[in-house]
């Protein structure tokens, strides 16, 4: 059988063979295979390796897939109809991995920044933007992604060597057992390094704060002044440069997603992210003297011991808690049944409350 998809063209894309089953119906029904490179408000734009396309979702396809909520992202592969302007993106092939967070806003909803990644370069400015807290949000979703976390510390010019070495020890610390690469786009520290874990046909995605430095690492790795760029600041926040996501292509081969910086990061769920984020945590928990320690005053808790030993920061635990929280809310308010049992626990307890003996005026 001749399989005459699978051209170059689309294998440069990420394309890989362990999709021909689900692609199979759908070559049946006429439609192409296409990978997501871009996503604007209006519009996405696809490529189907020879060139690309502007693209929308058949209507029936958006609602169903905007009430799971699973609208494609860049990254994702799809089919197309015939080509023709805009082309319509007829089915989302499934994704492999995903860096999910909760859609910034009221809604509690997943976005999904970017879909199929071999790789998660979290890049953070060594100077100013290091912030442990932060990284250990960006860490647990990189993990919960299915990609290979790796943090990038970008702007290393602008610091003297200890204060680098420093800057690792804090990542390390908040990120245990993700590997920490040093850049710069002045002075071209660390991007053979870079270049050497972005073999062709990988998938990374770049993620981290505005005005570190994403957009340059990646002109940087093209070659040429491809993506717009521009100075952090004076506050030293940055300015939003990139407005979208975009999948660049590498003459490597390798494939590399650019998205805007994020203010905000709020984890969606957890699928093991959390826990590999926080193994360090857990693997202390494991020698406390009760199973069900919940590391507050129990005697023999071994996390409390750690903190008292200093080999634990009291606020990386502290970011433990809340981080468990945030998910279990995300988890509570996304399920209906889920929610409607936790109002009915809360309504309970409201109860038990009003009918108790006020304790704080005696
Ligand atoms: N000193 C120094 N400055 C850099 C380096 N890389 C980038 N910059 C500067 O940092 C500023 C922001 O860079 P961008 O690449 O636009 O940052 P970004 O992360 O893409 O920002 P958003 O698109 O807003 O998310 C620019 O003025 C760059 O020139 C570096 O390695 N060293
Ligand atoms: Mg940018
Ligand atoms: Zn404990």
């Amino acid at each position: 059988m001749t399989i005459e998809w699978r051209t170059p063209a689309l294998l440069a894309l990420g394309w890989s063979d362990a999709r021909a089953t689900e692609l199979a119906p759908l070559l049946a029904r006429g439609l192409l295979p296409a990978r997501v490179v871009a996503q604007h408000r209006s519009h996405y734009v696809v490529s189907d390796g020879a060139r690309d396309h502007r693209a929308v979702l058949r209507g029936a396809l958006r609602a169903e897939l905007d009430a799971t909520p699973h609208l494609p992202a860049v990254g994702d592969w799809v089919a197309i109809g015939h080509t023709s302007s805009p082309v319509i993106v007829e089915a989302v092939l499934s994704r492999r991995s995903a860096f999910v967070r909760q859609r910034p806003g009221v809604a509690i909803a997943p976005q999904v920044v970017a879909a199929n990644i071999d790789l998660a370069l979290i890049a953070t400015a060594v100077a100013g933007d290091l912030n442990p807290r932060r990284l250990e949000r960006y860490a647990t979703i990189a993990w919960e992604s299915g990609a290979v976390p790796l943090v990038l510390l970008t702007k290393a010019d602008l610091v003297a060597v200890d204060e680098l070495a420093e800057a690792r020890v804090a990542v390390s610390a908040a990120a245990p057992g993700v590997d920490v690469l040093a850049v710069s786009t002045h002075t071209g520290e660390g991007l053979d390094a870079l270049a050497r874990v972005l073999v062709p046909a990988t998938t990374a995605v770049l993620v981290g704060s505005s005005g570190v430095g994403k957009s340059s690492l990646v002109n940087a790795l093209l070659g040429g002044e491809r993506l717009a760029t521009a100075p952090v600041r004076a506050d030293g926040r940055g300015r939003h440069t990139t407005t979208h996501r975009e999948l660049v292509r590498l003459a490597s081969g390798a494939l590399l997603i650019d998205t805007p910086g994020m203010r905000e990061l709020q984890l969606w769920s957890d699928g093991g992210g959390f826990a590999a984020s926080f193994a360090d945590v857990d693997a202390l928990a494991a020698d406390c003297r009760f199973g069900d320690c919940a590391h507050g005053s129990e005697p023999g808790c071994a996390v409390r011991a750690a903190i008292a030993a200093g080999s634990l920061a009291l606020e990386r635990l502290e970011s433990y808690f809340k981080l468990r929280r945030e998910m279990e809310r995300h988890a509570r308010l996304s399920d209906p049944r889920a929610a409607a049992d936790a109002n009915r626990r809360l309504r309970a307890m409201h109860r038990a409350q009003y009918s108790m003996p006020d304790k704080r005026d005696p």
